[in-house]
This record gives C-alpha cells, structure tokens and sequence, in this order.
C-alpha cells in the first residue's frame, strides 16, 4: 500500500487559516489511523464499519457546522476539509457522514422544534442514534416532486404510506426523516421511529458502488406517529432541496479527496513502475500527460470548492453554485480515477491499490444528490432563466 502524499500543486494551504489546516490534518490523520487500514476488506464484505460511527462522532464529524448541541460549530469550507478527507479514505464514510448531518440533523435543526432538536440533534451528534433521509421513492428519483408517499392526519397523529428507495443508512437508522405529502397536498418533513410499527427498512444487495455503504428500500404501511413528529418547519418541496444544497455542497469537496488519493497513487506507481529498457512508465509523455490532466483539474476543484465554501460563509452562496461545484468536481474525479486505473495496468483492477473502489464509488456519486444532468440542467435555467427539466 502506498502512502498518501498531499497534493498541493499550486499552494492551496496558503489560502487556508490556522484553524483550517488544523481541521484537515486532524481529520487527514483520523483517516489513516482508522479507517485506511481496514476500509478495503470492508468493502470487499459488503460492510459498513458501523464501528467508525461513535468516534466519528467524538471527533465532530456530525452536524459539524451547527451550533449548540454539542456540534463543532465549524465554518463551512472546515467542514468540506473534513468531507474531503473522509471521502480520501472512502465515499462510504462520506455518504454517512453527510446524510447524518446535512441530510438528517440539518432539517431537525432548521425546521424541528424545540422538543425535536433537545431530544435528537445531540444524540445524533455524538453517534449514538443514527438518522437516514428518505426523499427518492422507486417512481421518483430525479423528480421528487411526484413523491406518491402520503401523511394523513388522523387526531393526533399522522397515518403515513409509501415507499422509499435507494436510502443510505436506512436499516441501521433509528429515525428517518421521511418526507410525504399531507393532506393539501404539500411536502413535509416527519421524524419517524424506526422502531414503529409498519416501518421496515431492507438492504439493497448486490452493489456494485459503495460497498462500504448501508442502502436501503423503506416500506411504510399505516405508521402511526405523534403530529408533534412533524417537522413544524417544513413546507413544500423546497425544504428537502434546501437540505440537498448541503449534502452537495459537502460532496463537492468529498470528490477531491477520492481524486486526490487516486492521483497520488497513479503519480508513485508511475514513478516506480519500470517497462521498456528499464525506465519508469512516468517517463513516457502519454503517462504525463494524463498526470497532468488529473492535477490539472483537481486543481481547479480545489479552487472552486473554496471559492464556494468562502460564498457559503458568508451566506452569499446560490444554490446553482452549489450545483457547479457538484456537477464538476464529481465528474472530474470520476474521470481521474479512471485515467489513475489506466495508469496502473492490470493492478488499477486489484483491490491492493485504493483506485479501483474509488471508481466505483464515483459511479454512485455521480448520481445522488442529483445526476450529473439534473445539476448541468440547474445551472441551466439559472443561467438562462429557462427551466428545462420537462
Ligand atoms: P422547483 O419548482 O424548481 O422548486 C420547488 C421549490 O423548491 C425551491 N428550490 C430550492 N430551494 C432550496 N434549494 C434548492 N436547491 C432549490 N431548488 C428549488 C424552489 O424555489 C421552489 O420553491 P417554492 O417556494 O417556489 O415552492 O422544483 P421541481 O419539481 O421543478 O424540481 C427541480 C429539481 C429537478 C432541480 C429538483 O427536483 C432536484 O434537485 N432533483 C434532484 C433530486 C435529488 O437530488 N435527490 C437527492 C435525494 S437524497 C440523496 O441522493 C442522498 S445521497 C446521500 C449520500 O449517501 O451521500
Ligand atoms: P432517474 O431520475 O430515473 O434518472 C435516470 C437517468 O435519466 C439519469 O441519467 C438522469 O440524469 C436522467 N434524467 C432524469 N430526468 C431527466 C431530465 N429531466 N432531463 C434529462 N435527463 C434526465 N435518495 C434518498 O432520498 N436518500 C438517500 O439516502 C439516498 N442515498 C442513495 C445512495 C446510493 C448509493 C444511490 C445510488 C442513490 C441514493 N439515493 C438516495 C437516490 C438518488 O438520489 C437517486 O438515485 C437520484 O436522485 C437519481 O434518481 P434515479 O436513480 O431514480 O434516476
């Protein structure tokens, strides 16, 4: 196993603050003390390693930019160098970190109340309750808007039906943030128990993408649930989405992390690796130059990761910026572990090298969160004031 070197290739770190750096190199350690030496066999068995989830938690993982709670309360672009870090070791720990903060304590904490927040945002904080976000059903991935799940007010409760699809965390979650259309037809948020009767959640088998991942169907039949579970706040489709702008937005740094362990392995194995009279691949001007691309671009994700976290910072970030920092630093990290798995011939296949379970994770990657097409028509409309998604 090669050792990861920092790629740095036009002085990113100088932008970054003390306590920045810091964050990054905490994490950075984090990672490889903990979760490179065990993260292949993992995914080799189809295994989340739930035993990463309490100490993710001590390190401030969790609801990392929320205040109180016992969150971190970092700054946007600290928590993307955690993302980055995370996804460096495995999009797996990344997905997880990111549906439990942005995805599940990010809607407790702007549309939960009181109640909710007290009983569930430190628990989730710490790792010891696990939550899972439930928008895409079986019919309605791109467009969630057509979601058929259905919360009927009865008294004091809500009667819930429907079927999510494709939920990360979902049978290792003890709540789920569900998202149904109430009675007036509009979407809203509800905090489900798991542990209710007529919710069952079953794991998505045969994965090819995040392996190292838990993905799961959850079925609905009749789950009854107070009407205080009902995130108050809540209120149309835009809520999800605005809970999608934070999970994107720490994607579009976790994609570096997987094209920077991918670039630093292809760089040393082109360096060591002798063909043709004895003389590293490194030197031959095909293999630079597909080093050079991938630098290249990881260069240019750095720079707009910043850029948007900066914007996001100080609350200035639109939504279709976000979408830009997804769409590209995805795809470009995508196409960077493929050139990274070309580089090392028949070993880019082997699981001794972190390249290929990086491929196929950005395969997922790619598509939740919002496709690569659904982002390129987001920015789209924004630019053209002309929405082209029907
Ligand atoms: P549209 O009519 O455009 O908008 C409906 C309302 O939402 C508002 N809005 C947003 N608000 C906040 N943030 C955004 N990014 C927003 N985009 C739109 C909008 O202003 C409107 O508000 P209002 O008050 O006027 O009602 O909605 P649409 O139905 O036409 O859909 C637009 C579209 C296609 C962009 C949207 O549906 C979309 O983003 N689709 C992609 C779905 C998606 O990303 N699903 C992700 C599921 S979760 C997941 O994948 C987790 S992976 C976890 C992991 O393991 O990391
Ligand atoms: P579809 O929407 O059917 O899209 C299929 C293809 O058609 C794509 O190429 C898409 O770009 C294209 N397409 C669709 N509409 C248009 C259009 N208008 N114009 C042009 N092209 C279009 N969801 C959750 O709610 N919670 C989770 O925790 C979660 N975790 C996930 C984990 C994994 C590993 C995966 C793979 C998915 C997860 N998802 C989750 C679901 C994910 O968000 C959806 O898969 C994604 O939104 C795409 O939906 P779909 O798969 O139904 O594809």
């Amino acid at each position: 196993m090669l050792q990861f070197r920092d790629v740095d290739f036009i002085g990113l770190a100088a932008l970054l603050s003390d306590d920045e750096r810091l964050v990054r190199d905490n994490t950075r350690q984090w990672v490889e003390d903990n979760v490179i030496p065990i993260i292949e066999a993992c995914a080799r068995e189809g295994r989340f390693p739930r035993e990463l989830i309490a100490p993710m938690g001590r390190m401030g993982f969790f609801g990392a930019t929320l205040q109180g709670y016992g969150c971190a309360g970092m700054s946007n672009v600290e928590y993307g160098l955690v993302m980055q870090e995370l996804e460096r070791g495995d999009s797996g720990l990344r997905s997880f970190a990111s549906v439990q903060s942005a995805l599940v304590m990010y809607p407790i904490y702007a549309f939960g109340s009181d109640e909710q927040k007290q009983r569930w945002l430190p628990a989730l904080q710490q790792g010891e309750a696990v939550g899972c976000f439930g928008l895409t059903e079986p019919d309605f991935g791109s467009n969630p808007g057509g979601m058929r799940t259905r919360a009927r007010r009865a008294g004091d409760e809500f009667i819930l039906n429907g079927e999510k699809m494709w939920i990360t965390s979902g049978s290792i979650a003890d709540v789920a943030v569900v998202w149904a259309k109430d009675d007036a037809g509009r979407v809203r948020g509800f905090l489900v128990e798991t542990d209710r009767p007529g919710f069952s959640a079953a794991d998505i088998h045969g994965k090819y993408s995040l392996r190292a991942s838990v993905t799961s169907s959850l079925a609905l039949r009749d789950v009854k649930i107070p009407a205080a579970n009902l995130l108050p706040g809540s209120d149309g489709l835009r809520s999800p989405l605005a809970c999608l702008d934070q999970a994107r937005y720490g994607i579009g740094w976790g994609a570096i992390g997987a094209a920077m362990q991918c670039y630093s392995t292809a760089l040393q194995y082109a360096q060591f690796r002798l063909q043709f009279a004895g003389k590293p691949i490194a030197s031959h001007q095909l293999v630079q130059e597909k080093l050079v691309w991938m630098i290249n671009e990881i260069s240019k994700a750095q720079l707009l990761a910043l850029q948007v976290g900066r914007l996001k910072d100080r609350g200035q970030v639109d939504p279709a910026q976000i979408s830009l920092l997804k769409r590209n630093n995805v795809a470009i990290a995508l196409d960077a572990a493929r050139l990274a798995r070309d580089i090392l011939g028949a070993n880019g296949i082997a699981g001794e090298y972190p390249v290929f379970r990086h491929l196929a994770n950005l395969e997922s990657v790619k598509t939740y969160e919002g496709t690569h097409d659904i982002h390129t028509l987001i920015v789209g409309h924004k630019i053209t004031g002309i929405a082209a998604f029907e």
